[in-house]
């Protein structure tokens, strides 16, 4: 006789998750050569920060020794902080910028 197909329940409103993908930070270390203008320059450029956001994130990092930046997907991490860090070398200084996942 006539068949019917199998129907699963409509899915409600209540039951949707928007998946989010995991955070990475971008953390920048200090180092005793680097000059501080130049740190302001890299934060300002990369991490588009403003004058006063990226004064306070180098003097952290200065003074503590590592200081987060922001955090972003792994790839845009990743590639900021690369970025960064080759500015830092282009101009002959040790600046280094790292990853790590958020918790
Ligand atoms: N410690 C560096 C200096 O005294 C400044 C600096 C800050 C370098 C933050 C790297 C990161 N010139």
């Amino acid at each position: 006789g006539t068949t019917t197909k199998p129907r699963t329940r409509t899915r409600q409103k209540s039951d949707t998750k928007v998946a989010r993908p995991p955070l990475w930070k971008v953390i920048l270390l200090n180092d005793d050569y680097t000059p501080r203008e130049f740190v302001v320059q890299v934060l300002k450029a990369v991490f588009r920060l403003n004058e006063s956001q990226a004064y306070r994130v180098m003097m952290t990092a200065h003074q503590k020794g590592a200081c987060v930046i922001a955090v972003y997907t792994r790839d845009v991490a990743e590639t900021k902080a690369k970025e960064a860090t080759d500015l830092g070398k282009m101009n002959g200084y040790p600046l280094y910028f790292t990853t790590e996942r958020e918790e």
